[in-house]
């Protein structure tokens, strides 16, 4: 039985073997985190009561709408982390350029930088279902003390020294992993505490879930036509049931729970996929591996992939590893 009662401020205390190093400012940069979508939770909770769910007007860098509320846990992600002075920068979905703080005497001499999106899956806010912030954390490699670089971003996932999301859903989750396992927390609105609910969590080798957008189908690639073919036949145990919500922390975290595939292929239109490398595909695929699951871009390792852009985009099959791995066999 897990310990119910293990708040996620006692877990970052207690498990010093989480941080291989400086682990009281990785988990001062998590509690930061961890903080913040406490706000953006409280925020979302509001939607529908005020006048707050309808757009902006603007547009960010993928030529996106932007809604009120996308704005909102931007800054608030943002202003937490800046005015805690715990990180040296910042990628977020929601600034075109990467974000480089100063710190308070000029020399920033923090050590990590963040990635985000801030709030993924935000078309579906006007319609009640689950939208999340995704983020990862690197160490930067430029020399400490001097202003943040866009190499310090341009690391492969396979560098992350930490990397979570928080759900807003039915419930407030946090989930993340350091690199010793995933774990995953569920928020107490009444106190404003997380709690320890889903403790050293392991997706399925196998499951019967697939999950894509299939109005796509036909601007696929041959391979993923004939991957789709395949879950549907009547076979074995086969076919496989759809899912897809259209939050890609909604379902990849029903995929790491229930085990299953989940996938954003190439398309005639969107060559790269649509999801973004930095901080949509390499967060989960840090997650999915640590959990005993596998994510790859059809053909690769996610992780192994060197970033060229801050806002690259990648295709996207990560899951239970027997499910990738034969799906992967269709990509050749
Ligand atoms: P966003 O960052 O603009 O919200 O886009 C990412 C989201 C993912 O959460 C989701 O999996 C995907 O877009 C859905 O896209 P589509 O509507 O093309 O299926
Ligand atoms: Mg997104």
């Amino acid at each position: 039985m897990p310990n119910r009662t293990l708040t996620l401020g006692e877990f970052l205390i207690d498990r010093p073997e989480e941080f291989e190093y400086d682990n009281a400012e990785l988990g001062q940069l998590l509690n930061a985190i961890r903080l913040a979508g406490k706000v953006v939770s409280h925020e979302i909770r509001k939607a529908g009561l005020v006048d707050i769910t309808g757009t902006i007007g603007s547009t960010n860098v993928q030529g996106e709408e932007q809604k009120k509320l996308d704005v909102f846990a931007n800054e608030a992600f943002i202003n937490t982390l800046t005015n805690r002075d715990i990180v040296c920068g910042i990628v977020s979905e929601e600034n075109d350029e990467m974000i480089s703080i100063s710190g308070s005497d000029n020399r920033n001499r923090n050590k990590y930088v963040v990635v985000m999106d801030p709030l993924d899956g935000s078309s579906n806010i006007d319609v009640n279902i689950t939208v999340g912030t995704i983020f990862g954390i690197y160490r930067r490699v430029s020399p400490v003390g001097t202003p943040v670089t866009e190499e310090d971003f341009l690391q492969p996932g396979n560098l992350q020294v930490a990397a979570g999301f928080i759900a807003y859903g039915t419930s407030t989750m946090m989930v993340y992993t350091t690199g010793n396992g995933v774990n995953g927390f569920t928020l107490n609105p009444a106190i404003g505490t997380y709690y320890l609910s889903h403790p050293n969590i392991q997706v399925p080798t196998k499951g019967n879930i697939y999950s894509v957008n299939e109005g796509g189908y036909v601007h696929f690639p041959q391979g993923v036509k004939n991957y789709i073919k395949y879950v549907q036949q009547e076979e074995e145990d086969r076919p496989y049931t759809s899912r897809y919500v259209g939050s890609m922390v909604a379902d990849v975290w029903r995929t790491i729970l229930l085990g299953g595939i989940y996938f954003y292929p190439p398309s005639t239109g969107k060559p790269d996929g649509k999801l973004r490398l930095l901080y949509e595909c390499n967060p989960f695929a840090f997650l999915l591996e640590q959990a005993g699951g596998v994510a790859t871009d059809g053909t690769q390792r996610i992780l192994d992939i060197k970033p060229t852009d801050i806002h690259q985009r990648m295709p996207f099959f990560g899951g239970s590893k027997e499910m990738v791995e034969k799906a992967m066999t269709f990509m050749k």
